[in-house]
């Protein structure tokens, strides 16, 4: 069973939730975001994106098409939202296929176009460490340092899904323009922080397959941020951006500290705290070099 305050909220998570919209049971119901925040994050990471293209006199040209990975795609509601912005390209990573099924069932819900999502079934670290100052840098497809056993490619009779390509690492594109995060944030009991902090509270688990075994890599989310900017920003150039979804009772100080820790010479970030009904429900930072200079 759903628990109500989730069911109460169906659509306000997906506005066609009826016409058939699938939440895999559990952390999905409570992990996704609302259709209207999801549209607004959208937005915004598209403005910051044509914002540093505008200050950059290097890289992709104003009317490139843009490309935005979303690294913890679920069910899909930031994807789709992203897919729905002018000129996007989403590549929709999840390490679950399950979900991503799901995310792919709801993208043809909302009419989202082949041609403007990549569903990709792989592990967001191998995701990161395919990109440098975003580009692709190494081919994907002869990694094998890092294989996650658990996103190998299936059958093909399983590599589509409502009409979607459901590719692996080798079908990423050359380029990215923003990341999007959308971590587990460790559960309900977030709010149990006072202060939550990225690096203490969010924890992905890889599975390695080394040689004759296999062993869980853990990243925190303060690594997790490190990865993302050395996949897309870039110093020879303005481009790249991030857009980190985290809870309400973020630690400000704490996002700071990941992002001066993490190398990048950004001056400024943003916090903007997202309202639904008059409720502060999420807070998702934003990092781009157009912050500091605009
Ligand atoms: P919530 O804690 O269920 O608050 O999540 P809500 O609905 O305001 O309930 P109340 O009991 O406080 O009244 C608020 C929002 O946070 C959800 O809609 C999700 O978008 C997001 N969210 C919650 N969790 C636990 C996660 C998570 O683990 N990861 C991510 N990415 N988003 C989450």
């Amino acid at each position: 069973m759903v628990p109500d305050k989730f069911w109460a909220q169906r659509k306000r998570l997906f506005s066609r939730y009826d016409e058939g919209i699938q939440i895999e049971y559990g952390e999905m119901w409570y992990s996704v975001t609302p259709e209207s925040i999801a549209k607004h994050v959208a937005e915004r990471t598209v403005q910051m994106v044509l914002e540093c293209r505008r200050l950059s006199d290097a890289g992709a040209g104003i009317d490139d098409g843009i490309v935005i990975l979303d690294a913890f795609c679920g069910c899909g509601g930031n994807a789709i939202a992203f897919a729905a912005a002018n000129r996007v390209k989403v590549i929709a990573v999840d390490n679950d296929l399950t979900r991503l099924k799901m995310a792919a069932n709801n993208a043809r819900i909302y009419g989202v176009a082949e041609s403007d999502i990549l569903f990709v079934h792989a592990d967001v670290v191998d995701i990161l460490l395919s990109y440098s100052k975003g580009s692709r840098r190494i081919d994907p497809s002869k990694r094998c340092e890092h294989e996650s056993s658990d996103t190998k490619a299936s059958p093909d009779n399983d590599r589509r899904a409502s009409g979607y390509k459901i590719s692996g690492l080798e079908s990423l594109p050359e380029r990215i323009d923003a990341i999007f995060l959308s971590p587990p944030w460790g559960g309900m009991d977030y709010e149990l922080h006072d202060n939550f902090d990225p690096v203490f509270s969010i924890t992905i688990e890889s599975k390695v397959k080394e040689q004759d075994h296999e062993s869980t890599l853990i990243t925190n989310g303060g690594e997790l941020f490190r990865m993302s900017a050395s996949a897309v920003f870039s110093d020879s150039n303005q481009n790249g951006v991030i857009a980190y979804f985290l809870p309400r009772n973020v630690n400000g100080i704490a996002v700071g500290h990941i992002a001066v820790t993490s190398g990048i010479d950004h001056e400024c970030f943003e916090l903007e705290q997202n309202v639904v009904n008059g409720k502060v429900k999420t807070v998702t930072a934003y990092f781009g070099r157009s912050l500091s200079m605009n």
